[in-house]
């Protein structure tokens, strides 16, 4: 079955530390991973292709091979590379092959998580959305058609990287590889039929004979010889360890911050909270440790997942634009430094632990031949103490941990940080301020006349944009009653957002929160006698990525209802609606630069007060390297394209709990740009005003780390 099996019989861990059959491949123990023959310690970081351009990469991964990775983990992100079924994509930024070599020139590891459901803060975590429409799909449980599709799609990937020759076992840089994700958290939904599935996820992925073992993340029960590993931000805690001896201990994911909502506020991980947890893993035995991100970048197009940002985990050890976040990047570096200096004797040593007082305790490796390695950790989280280890007086910190290569010499501790923070520059390079150098486009507020599509029912949102854009126009005529005086109009909906317009006007809108599933309207509203025109648009910001049943989730409007009095409410659920798909500029590609020169463009208007309304000016490149950004803070929400390429969705009104956007700055990758007459467009929803857009370029104070970026780096090219 499994081509590693052999290893099961190795028992002790200092027998040799080379092993002749596994030199072809990846195999494993209880003690770690086995590559090439050799046991390993591995540090290893998540970079997701995607989410930067290929002109990025070199430099990320140089980067992370600077900062001591020795292994760069990816997703595979299904919904990009399969558009539809059977036909794919693996062209520029989605080009899995050449991220992959690149890594491989740089002589590090791969860790591919081919899943294919990623979650990932993923627009519908990964899955392709036509997998709704296949006929009797239930996602991620013993269902047929989806099993059908799964293992079409990971037989895809994998036959891919076996014929460009990239798992270990045939000289390529891939180790590990994973299947499914984070199961455990849904399993209880499925029932048995979630133990089956497992079970045949397990052996389809080992039956794909790929000489590299496979990883479950978060799945306790793993099937053999699938490792389980744990997630979290605290694994040298909160992991209950490998399911067998025969497995090691492994973190597929190590939170190096958390992912940003609209709304909501970044969450700041402290260098020094990680360097303890990692220190800790791999007191505890641990051998393979992933920074989840080390590279955070952007969510460009329409790909975060339901009210996700378009920065990624810009708190990462390399920020959203590929820089040093220091002293994260240099912390940790130091901690892989002081690790690996003595590696062997971890890997191949005893493992003894014992007390050092209340709250303090030691983890010692010991070899037979003499090498020695000590972590002396202070759990107390107020108190700085005095321990002795072997006669000999330590100073520790609170909360932290010291190592100790040679059980004498304090080289790391990882509450003390040598490395300088440094802090991001934005310097002005263009603000976009006269109005003579901006074009509008009002976008047309369909009427029901306008439609085509009709049902005498509220459509679900998703399934009736196929997630080809974020919009969904629900209009209907309404015969007003002269009764009605002071109508209001009430709308509940289970999407994002609901803009509302009467007679072409704009009444109001409204939108709920990440945490919540639904939000209300209620708008009063001028009727006139006769046809009213009620046009509502839907708004969707990326589609959820998690939990049990996707298939069946629900978005759009639940309820509309004219309200005249308590007693007289008129239900227009059971209306006949006509629906539009995508707004008008959408659907004319507006942003593109063939097709903008098509358009009618208006000078600009009085920009005060302005509802869905496309924007476009040109710009000429800032000079030098450093990455470039929109400062779009004087906008309301939507989308910006750059020479016809998305930079992704923007949201400034909805602010934070201290009353500020969640992002401010947008990422505009070099790649994207050419010397001069660049073609910016965008489209607001409301409440923008473009002329206080700027160009920016993004930089990090020089500190002694922060040379390194300079001269080696040019960022990006
Ligand atoms: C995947 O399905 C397509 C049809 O959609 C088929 O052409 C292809 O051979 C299948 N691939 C595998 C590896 O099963
Ligand atoms: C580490 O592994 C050793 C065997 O080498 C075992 O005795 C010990 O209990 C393990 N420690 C932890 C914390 O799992
Ligand atoms: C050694 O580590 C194990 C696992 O964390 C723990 O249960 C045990 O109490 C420790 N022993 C001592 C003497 O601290
Ligand atoms: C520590 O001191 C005691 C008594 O002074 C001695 O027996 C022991 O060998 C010493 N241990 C080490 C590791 O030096
Ligand atoms: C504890 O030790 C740290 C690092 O050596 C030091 O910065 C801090 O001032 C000490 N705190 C106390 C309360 O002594
Ligand atoms: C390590 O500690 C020993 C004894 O404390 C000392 O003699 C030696 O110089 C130290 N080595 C280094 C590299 O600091
Ligand atoms: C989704 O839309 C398709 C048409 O594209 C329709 O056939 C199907 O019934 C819809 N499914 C649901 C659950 O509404
Ligand atoms: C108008 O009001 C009358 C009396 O209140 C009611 O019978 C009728 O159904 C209403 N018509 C519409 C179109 O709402
Ligand atoms: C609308 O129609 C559906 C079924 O077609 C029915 O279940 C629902 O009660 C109707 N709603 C109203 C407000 O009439
Ligand atoms: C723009 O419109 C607002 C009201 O909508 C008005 O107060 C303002 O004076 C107008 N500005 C210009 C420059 O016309
Ligand atoms: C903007 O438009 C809304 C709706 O038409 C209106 O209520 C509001 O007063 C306008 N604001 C300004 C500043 O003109
Ligand atoms: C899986 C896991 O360990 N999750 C933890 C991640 O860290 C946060 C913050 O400490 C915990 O709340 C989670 O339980």
């Amino acid at each position: 079955m499994a081509n590693w099996s052999w290893v099961l019989v190795w028992v002790t861990v200092a027998v040799s530390f080379t092993i002749k059959a596994a030199d072809a491949g990846v195999a494993y123990d209880g003690r770690s991973l086995i590559v090439h023959g050799q046991r390993k310690i591995l540090f290893s970081g998540s970079i997701h292709y995607p989410r930067s351009t290929p002109e990025m990469w070199p430099s990320l991964i140089a980067k992370a091979k600077e900062g001591g990775l020795d292994v760069i983990q990816t997703y595979v992100f299904w919904n990009l590379h399969e558009p539809q079924p059977g036909k794919y994509d693996f062209g520029g930024r989605y080009d899995l092959v050449a991220f992959i070599k690149q890594i491989q020139a740089q002589d590090l590891y791969v860790t591919l998580r081919i899943g294919p459901f990623i979650e990932a803060e993923w627009t519908y975590g990964g899955l392709p959305f036509w997998l709704h429409d296949v006929p009797g799909i239930v996602y991620r449980t013993d269902n047929e058609p989806f099993k059908f599709y799964m293992q079409n799609f990971t037989t895809k990937i994998v036959n891919m990287m076996k014929s460009e020759s990239l798992y270990a076992s045939q000289g390529g840089p891939i180790i590990l590889s994973q299947i499914e994700n984070e199961y455990q958290n849904i399993q209880k939904a499925f029932g048995g039929a979630a133990t089956r599935y497992i079970h045949w996820a397990a052996k389809m992925a080992v039956g794909l004979n790929t000489g590299v073992p496979w990883v479950m993340c978060k799945q306790t029960d793993a099937p053999d010889p699938v490792i389980n590993t744990c997630n979290g931000m605290r694994c040298g805690e909160t992991f209950t360890g490998p399911n067998s001896p025969n497995k090691p201990s492994l973190w597929t994911e190590n939170w190096t911050s958390f992912y940003q909502v609209y709304g909501g506020l970044p969450y700041i991980r402290s260098a020094e909270d990680i360097a303890f947890h990692v220190a800790l893993f791999i007191a505890r035995n641990g051998s393979y440790v992933n920074y989840y991100m080390y590279h955070g970048g952007t969510n460009l197009e329409r790909t975060g997942a339901a009210y996700v940002i378009t920065g990624y985990y810009d708190q990462a050890p390399l920020d959203e634009y590929g820089l040093l976040r220091q002293p994260k990047w240099g912390h940790l570096k130091e901690l892989h430094a002081a690790i690996k200096s003595c590696s062997t004797t971890i890997l191949q040593g005893a493992q003894k632990n014992f007390s050092l007082g209340q709250l303090q305790e030691g983890y010692v490796f010991e070899e037979d031949k003499g090498g020695c390695v000590a972590f002396l950790i202070n759990n107390d989280r107020t108190n700085n103490v005095s321990v002795q280890f072997q006669n000999t007086t330590y100073q520790l910190p609170s909360k932290s941990i010291s190592i100790l290569p040679d059980c004498q010499n304090v080289t790391y501790n990882t509450a003390i940080v040598h490395t300088p923070s440094n802090r991001r520059i934005i310097t002005p390079r263009h603000k976009f301020s006269s109005a003579n150098n901006w074009q509008q486009f009002e976008d047309v507020i369909p009427s029901f006349d306008d439609t085509s599509l009709r049902s005498d029912s509220l459509l679900e949102h998703m399934n009736t944009t196929k997630d080809k854009s974020d919009y969904l126009w629900y209009t209907l005529r309404y015969e007003n009653n002269l009764s009605c005086s002071q109508p209001t109009l009430d709308v509940e909906s289970a999407a994002h957002l609901a803009h509302a317009f009467v007679n072409g006007e704009y009444v109001g809108g409204a939108h709920r929160n990440h945490d919540v599933k639904s939000f209300t309207l209620e708008l009063p509203i001028s009727l006139g006698e006769g046809t009213n025109n009620i046009s509502l648009l839907s708004v969707m910001v990326g589609l959820p990525d998690s939990g049990a049943f996707l298939e069946r989730r629900f978005a759009g409007l639940t309820k509309v209802q004219i309200q005249c009095s308590e007693q007289e409410t008129y239900n227009l659920a059971n209306s006949t609606w006509g629906y539009q798909v995508a707004l008008v500029g959408e659907q004319l590609e507006i942003y593109k630069e063939q097709t903008s020169s098509d358009i009618e463009w208006s000078p600009l208007g009085n920009t005060t007060n302005q509802t869905l309304t496309w924007y476009k000016t040109v710009f000429d490149e800032p000079e030098g390297d450093d990455p470039v950004a929109l400062n779009l803070s004087s906008m309301g929400k939507g989308e910006a394209w750059v020479n016809g390429r998305s930079i992704g969705r923007y949201w400034i009104l909805f602010h934070d709990s201290k009353g500020r956007p969640s992002q401010s700055q947008y990422h505009v990758p070099r790649s994207f740009l050419k010397a001069s007459g660049n073609l910016l467009v965008l489209v607001d929803e409301g409440g923008g005003n473009p002329l206080g857009i700027s160009l920016n370029t993004v930089s990090v104070s020089v500190s002694r780390e922060n040379m390194f970026s300079k001269s080696s780096f040019p960022s990006t090219a």
